[in-house]
């Protein structure tokens, strides 16, 4: 393995989580590098589910050391809250075991409120945010007005830079309709997060690079996916974070030379949670088999995911933004059952065919997607150990992805458990 990203090639939730868990057998570091607690990587792990939000995936094996790297936006309660859950459930979580970058910028409360107020007043023009304040401590990181974890152990500039920073903030909320918020509350409740934080709180950047340093196995695990990009995806209905693999860079002080291999997640249909447009939703009767087969509800906010068919149009650019060197197609068991499968290959609109993504949303929403047809197939996938074992018709499937998208497949996964994963590399 040496160093790998792993990225999502749709709207997130292609099943990442998994996939690092068990790749995670080979790493020596698993670490975050963009968004915050808006992500949910769901696992299975002994038939027992664990979601998880802000730490990486990598948590559940022993020798893995975690690492929060400083592009993710931390709310120091819902990861103090993490940690504490984890620990109930038995997790050795120690500073050894989980390093948290000191330069990560802290959400705080008013990033949760101005997100929800904003939403709320946008009505039709709502993004379908998940509340979690992600937008707007991105964009006060970026306008310099955000505290870094490390402030939040600095009483005095924290108290100082609060003061006038929350003036502004109460202003905002008040025009939204929204609460204002109490300075001293968020004073005594942030400085105490940073005591508890305190002694997770390292240089990440010098920690990767001693660890590469060393040959040890790197895996960066990318959050949400890469139509989500706040560059790439479909604006505006996007995160506020650059989630292609070279953010994996930026988002952990690591430099492009040293990273070795590209992972791109595929799920074997379509997923999306949020408003805009989505070429291949199914608003019938299979997008509704795909929902309550694939347990398509958001792992963070529990809304409903909106299904379609597979598009690889939009893999394909998945592919060249992030330099994918590999695929891993997830959720390939859920697939059983259906009498035809169809694959969008390419796009019409006003008359001619498209085989990239268009740039506006006005074009995305007037695509016609253009499908090739399969046979689907009965079998249960998830006893099957071999790729070889795999029904013909699914092989079929599989092998036209990997012939349009001229990527190999690395990993076929056929069910929410560890086992239920065939590797064919
Ligand atoms: P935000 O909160 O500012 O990042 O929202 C902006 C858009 O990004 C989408 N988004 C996501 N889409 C899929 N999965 C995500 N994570 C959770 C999950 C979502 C959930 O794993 O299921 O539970 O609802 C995620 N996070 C952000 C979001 O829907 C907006 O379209
Ligand atoms: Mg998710």
């Amino acid at each position: 393995m040496s160093t790998l990203i792993v990225v999502g090639t749709q709207w997130g939730d292609e099943g990442k989580g998994k996939i690092v868990d068990v790749l995670t057998e080979k790493a020596d570091f698993v670490v975050r590098f963009q968004g915050g607690n808006n992500a949910g990587h769901t696992l299975v792990i002994n038939q027992k589910k664990h979601i998880l939000h802000l730490i990486p995936s990598g948590i559940f094996h022993p020798h893995t050391t975690c690492v929060i790297g400083n592009g993710v936006v931390v709310d120091p309660e819902v990861l103090i809250d993490e940690i504490e859950k984890l620990k109930k459930e038995g997790l050795e979580i120690s500073p050894q075991k989980l390093k948290v970058s000191e330069r990560a910028h802290a959400i705080m409360p008013y990033h949760k409120a101005l997100d929800l107020a904003r939403e709320a007043k946008a009505k039709g023009n709502k993004i379908g945010t998940t509340g979690r304040g992600i937008g707007p401590c991105y964009e006060d990181k970026v306008g310099r007005r955000g505290f870094r974890l490390i402030d939040l152990t600095r009483p005095d500039f924290f108290k100082e830079k609060l003061k006038s920073v929350l003036e502004e903030k109460n202003f905002f909320l008040q025009y939204l309709g929204a609460e204002t918020l109490n300075y001293e509350e968020i004073c005594q409740k942030y400085l105490q997060f940073g005591e508890y934080l305190r002694p997770y709180l390292v240089d990440t950047a010098t920690l990767l690079w001693e660890a590469y340093s060393k040959e040890q196995n790197i895996l960066f695990e990318g959050a949400q996916g890469t139509f989500l990009d706040i560059d790439y995806g479909t604006y505006p209905y996007v995160t506020s974070s650059n989630t292609l693999s070279g953010n994996a860079c930026c988002g952990s002080g690591f430099g492009p030379t040293a990273i070795k291999e590209v992972l791109g997640i595929v799920k074997a249909y379509t997923t999306r949670v949020g408003e805009g447009p989505f070429p291949t939703e199914l608003k019938d009767i299979t997008g509704e088999y795909l929902r309550e087969k694939g347990g398509e509800y958001g792992s963070t906010t529990g809304r409903p995911r909106r299904c379609g068919w597979l598009d690889l149009v939009m893999v394909k650019t998945a592919i060249k933004l992030n330099g994918i060197t590999g695929i891993a197609i997830t959720k390939l068991d859920v697939l059983s059952g259906l009498d035809t499968i169809k694959l969008c290959t390419s796009y019409k609109i006003r008359e001619k065919s498209l085989d990239s993504f268009p740039t506006t949303l006005e074009d995305l929403a007037k695509v016609e997607p253009q499908y090739e047809e399969f046979s689907g197939w009965k079998e249960d996938l998830s006893k099957i150990q071999r790729f070889e074992d795999l029904p013909d018709k699914a092989k079929s499937y599989l092998k036209r992805i990997e012939e349009y998208l001229q990527v190999p497949i690395y990993i076929v996964s056929t069910g929410p458990d560890r086992e239920n994963c065939l590797f064919l590399k």
